[in-house]
């Protein structure tokens, strides 16, 4: 398999540019905080877990996320083209890929954004309560307020993107990047890109990196 891994602060746009690369370049998208959410709203026993986590915004246990994408990735072909979007977020998350030789991280792809930029993306953000397409109201603005482009269903905020959660976020995105970036300068597999531009410019940056 083919496993590229996007890291990058919360709101440094990895699920946006995951959804296009998987629409329009054949990649699989594994967004490991869509699945959460998905669990929560079906009330799975994952979803059970973690919803404090999650509400708070801390870190679901190791344990629970390595055997989540584990059990995703398993299913698919050895010639499969993958993104891992959220995942690994833990210096043990990112060494349980690699300890599988089928799993082996390919790349991996670090999204840079200023930090101040950041808070003004996520409480901006609204997201399709059904397909989870995503909006921003001042950066992306749907064509009809509050609707879906691509669906027509309603959109809502994500309830850890109120500004006190988000603080949160960010505080752990910064005790963990380290060492995980350290890791992957290590084993010479880390790509930086600055997402710090119009969505179309980062993709055509992005696109070429992964080819
Ligand atoms: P998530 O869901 O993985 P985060 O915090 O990593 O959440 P998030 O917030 O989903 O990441 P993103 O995907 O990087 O950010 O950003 P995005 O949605 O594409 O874009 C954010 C906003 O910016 C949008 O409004 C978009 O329109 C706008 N935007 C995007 N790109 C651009 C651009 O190029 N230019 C401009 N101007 N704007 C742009 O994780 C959620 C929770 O789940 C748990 C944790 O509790 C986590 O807090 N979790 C895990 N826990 C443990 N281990 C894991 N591996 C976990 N994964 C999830
Ligand atoms: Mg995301």
């Amino acid at each position: 398999m083919e496993i590229n891994v996007f890291l990058g602060a919360p709101g440094s746009g990895k699920g946006t540019q995951a959804k296009r690369l998987s629409s329009q370049a054949g990649f699989k998208h594994f967004s490991t905080g869509d699945m959460l959410r998905a669990a929560i709203q079906k009330n799975t026993e994952v979803g059970k877990k973690a919803k404090s986590y999650i509400d708070k915004g801390d870190l679901v246990p190791d344990n629970v996320m390595i055997e989540l994408i584990k059990s995703e990735l398993a299913p698919l072909s050895s010639d499969s083209k993958v993104i891992l979007d959220g995942f690994p977020r833990t210096l043990p998350q990112a060494k349980a890929l690699d300890q599988d030789s089928l799993t082996k991280v390919r790349r991996a792809l670090y999204f840079t954004v200023p930090e101040m930029k950041l808070v003004k993306r996520l409480t901006g953000r609204r997201i399709c309560q059904k397909c989870g397409e995503s909006f921003h109201t001042e950066f992306m603005p749907p064509k009809v307020d509050g609707i879906c482009d691509k669906c027509g269903s309603k959109l809502i905020q994500r309830t850890d993107d109120s500004e006190s959660v988000v603080e949160r976020r960010l505080q752990i995105f910064r005790e963990q990047n380290d060492q995980i970036l350290d890791y992957y300068r290590q084993q010479t597999n880390l790509l930086e890109l600055n997402a710090d531009a119009e969505v179309e410019k980062v993709f055509s940056t992005l696109k070429k990196s992964l080819s």
